[in-house]
């Protein structure tokens, strides 16, 4: 942690932890920094970071050795996703999905043949996967979802569609949900399948840097043994947290590119025979984004020895997650003023950053979704319906 660290995190870390995020830092400085606002700008993902990511051993950090992982802790995997989002969050994202929502149901739910085949390839990034829950007329609830799954003698013939699925048309194999007579189960698609096709969804303003795709089942066959071993909503919403998880710390990652970029350009930029950074309004905005970037980090830092110790709960998560990428969004918002017209120009993180936060914002649980959750734990009442 080279970067923005005001409360020193860093001294409460391993040695093995300061090696790794030191070499990752360095990598997000060296290999996507100088390459993301050209991506940005012309909307395609850095295919050429994937291989070095899975070198570095990004996907499947908490995964076991035996299955290509990295078998270390979810401190870890929160330091890695904080450094990846302050490249950005199209890199980030990437990670998440492959590790959390491909790697991770498959660990937890996957047949030993199932984890044998997928692990290892997906740790080495030799293939790439993708999770599709959402679907285009049920995003906050999934639990109305239309793709269904009905038994045949060899398997299972799968219909419908989903709609925002990150790394879709990129993937080898689909973590798709379904319900089989009327329960959510879960089902390994493999690319090439017959029926089944990824397009690319075009014109985002948002991640622009990060491929999001619909998938279309019709009449997709899936062999019986690609079926996972888990039923009901808690399969995919269990992924959803170590997901959640990971964007809770990536979400600072990104809000540190954003107030260092703002910090740097007050002492410089200089209005009215001065620095801007010299007037006391622009000083409050620097001290109210440090001040929510250490307190994020502080929740992220104990979320993290809950995680390790197994006693962090789906709504730890949802509270990190919640806070976490707001304050990132609204850092971002800040920083753009600070920037005064140069911050909506590609030249600085600011906008970049601010757009891809509005995504972020909205997957993996919306803001409000991740307030009911919070609710909901407060009163012993749910408020969705
Ligand atoms: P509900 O009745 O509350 O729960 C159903 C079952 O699931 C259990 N459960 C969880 N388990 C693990 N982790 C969680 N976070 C869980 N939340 C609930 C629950 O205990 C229950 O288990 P059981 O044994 O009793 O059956 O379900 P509900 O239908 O009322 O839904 C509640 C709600 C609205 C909170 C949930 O549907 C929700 O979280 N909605 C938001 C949907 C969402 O987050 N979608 C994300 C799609 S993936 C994505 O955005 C990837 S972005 C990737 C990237 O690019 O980074
Ligand atoms: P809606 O659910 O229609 O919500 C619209 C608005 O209504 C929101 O403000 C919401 O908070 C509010 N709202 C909804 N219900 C309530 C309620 N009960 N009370 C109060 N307010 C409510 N999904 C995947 O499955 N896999 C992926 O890989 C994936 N990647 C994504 C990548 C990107 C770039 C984006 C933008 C989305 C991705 N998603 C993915 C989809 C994402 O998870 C959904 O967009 C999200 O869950 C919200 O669903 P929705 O967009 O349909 O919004």
């Amino acid at each position: 942690m080279k970067n923005t660290d005001f409360f020193d995190i860093k001294s409460l870390l391993t040695e093995e932890h300061k090696l790794f995020i030191d070499s990752l830092s360095d990598f997000v400085d060296i290999e996507i920094l100088p390459v993301i606002e050209e991506h940005f700008l012309e909307g395609t993902y850095p295919s050429e970071l994937t291989l070095k990511l899975a070198e570095l051993g990004i996907f499947g950090i908490t995964i076991p050795q035996e299955y290509g992982g990295a078998g270390a802790d979810y401190l870890m995997y929160g330091l890695a996703m904080q450094e990846l989002e302050r490249g950005d969050s199209a890199i980030r994202s990437f990670a998440s999905v492959q590790s959390s929502l491909v790697m991770y149901p498959i660990y937890k739910y996957g047949s030993e043949n199932q984890k044998n085949k997928w692990l290892p390839k997906l740790a080495s990034a030799e293939s790439i996967g993708c999770f599709g829950l959402t679907e285009p007329d049920f995003g906050s609830n999934p639990a109305g979802m239309l793709t269904n799954a009905v038994k045949t003698r060899s398997g299972y013939l799968l219909n419908g569609a989903k709609m925002w699925i990150t790394n879709g048309t990129l993937a080898d194999i689909a973590i798709v949900w379904a319900k089989l007579d009327g329960i959510v189960h879960g089902f390994l698609v493999e690319k090439g399948t017959p029926g089944f096709s990824a397009p690319e969804m075009k014109g985002k303003h948002s991640l622009r840097a990060s491929v999001t795709s619909e998938l279309i089942f019709q009449d997709c066959e899936i062999p019986e043994e690609n079926i996972l071993n888990i039923s009901g909503l808690k399969g995919p919403l269990s992924c959803l947290t170590q997901a959640r998880y990971g964007i809770a710390w990536g979400a600072v990652g990104a809000a540190i590119a954003v107030y260092e970029s703002a910090v740097e350009y007050s002492k410089t930029r200089i209005q009215f025979g001065k620095p801007i950074g010299a007037f006391q309004l622009v000083q409050e905005k620097l001290a109210y984004m440090l001040t929510e970037i250490s307190k994020a980090q502080l929740i992220n830092f104990r979320l993290a020895q809950l995680m390790d110790g197994g006693n962090a709960t789906p709504q730890h998560v949802s509270f990190a997650k919640r806070n976490n990428v707001r304050m990132a969004l609204d850092c971002a918002r800040i920083a753009r003023e600070i920037h005064g017209a140069n911050g909506i120009l590609s030249e600085y993180p600011v906008m970049r950053h601010a757009a891809n936060l509005e995504s972020v914002l909205t997957y993996e649980g919306t803001h409000d979704i991740h307030t009911l959750i919070l609710g909901q734990h407060i009163t012993g009442i749910a408020a969705y319906e």
